[in-house]
């Protein structure tokens, strides 16, 4: 496992338990365009958040191993709605509408904005939200925006490095210390970065071993 500055380390035990938990069947659930259309908060969730084209359906699709499960796209903020997966019967995953899409109108992007935002302020069974930074561009202001509603709400969040197979593994350790640095005084901030790759692989076993610890703990 990497070392990652004020690590939380799981044990090999935690980390098998974890890739057997994202091994089992997984269906896409609904999607919803408006916030009265949610599944009823019954079971844990866990979301994921950040930028359009940051790589969250890529993610999501890594963690279950599933290729096409959530509809990654080339096309910045093709998604539009709050994207709900069941995982095991017993975990939802919600792939969130991505912020920060310029090629939206004006009304357009807000509604998607403001359907993310009052998810996760009225969500009483959110457990964490991913927070997903490419690696290649590290925190951005519209980034810093989201962390700030998210520490109003005090919904706990943890950062996640996306695409760091686009980077030499120095550069990455840098974006990594450099990252958690900017967070380390963010209130509902959880201290460790998480450092992945949908393409590689790399970091995945590690960010499913996060999810579980969050949503079972
Ligand atoms: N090199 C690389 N590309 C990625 C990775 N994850 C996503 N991408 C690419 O980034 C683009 C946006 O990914 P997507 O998952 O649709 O992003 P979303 O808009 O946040 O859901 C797609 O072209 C993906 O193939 C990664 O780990 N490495
Ligand atoms: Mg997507």
């Amino acid at each position: 496992m990497d070392e990652t500055p004020a690590g939380e380390v799981f044990s090999t035990e935690e980390v098998e338990a974890a890739r057997v938990l994202f091994a089992r069947p997984v269906e896409f659930l609904m999607g919803a365009a408006r916030i009265d259309g949610l599944p009823p908060p019954d079971l844990p969730e866990v979301a994921f958040a950040g930028r359009s084209n940051v790589g969250k359906s890529s993610l999501i699709n890594a963690l279950t191993g599933r290729r096409h499960l959530a509809r990654a796209s080339t096309e910045p903020g093709r998604t539009r709605e709050v994207n709900f997966f069941l995982l095991d019967g017993r975990l939802r995953l919600t792939d969130l509408p991505g912020y920060g899409f310029a090629r939206a109108s004006r009304s357009d992007a807000r509604r998607f904005q403001d359907l993310g935002r009052a998810y996760l302020r009225g969500r009483p069974n959110l457990r964490r939200v991913y927070l997903l930074i490419d690696a290649r561009h590290g925190l951005k202001a519209t980034d810093a925006e989201a962390l700030d509603a998210l520490d109003q709400a005090a919904v706990s969040y943890q950062i996640v490095l996306t695409k760091t197979d686009k980077l030499k593994p120095a550069e990455a350790l840098a974006m990594i210390e450099a990252t958690a640095a900017k967070v380390a005084r963010r209130p509902a901030a959880f201290p460790r970065v998480v450092a992945t790759s949908a393409e590689t692989g790399s970091g995945i076993a590690d960010l499913r071993a996060e999810v579980a610890a969050a949503a079972f703990a």
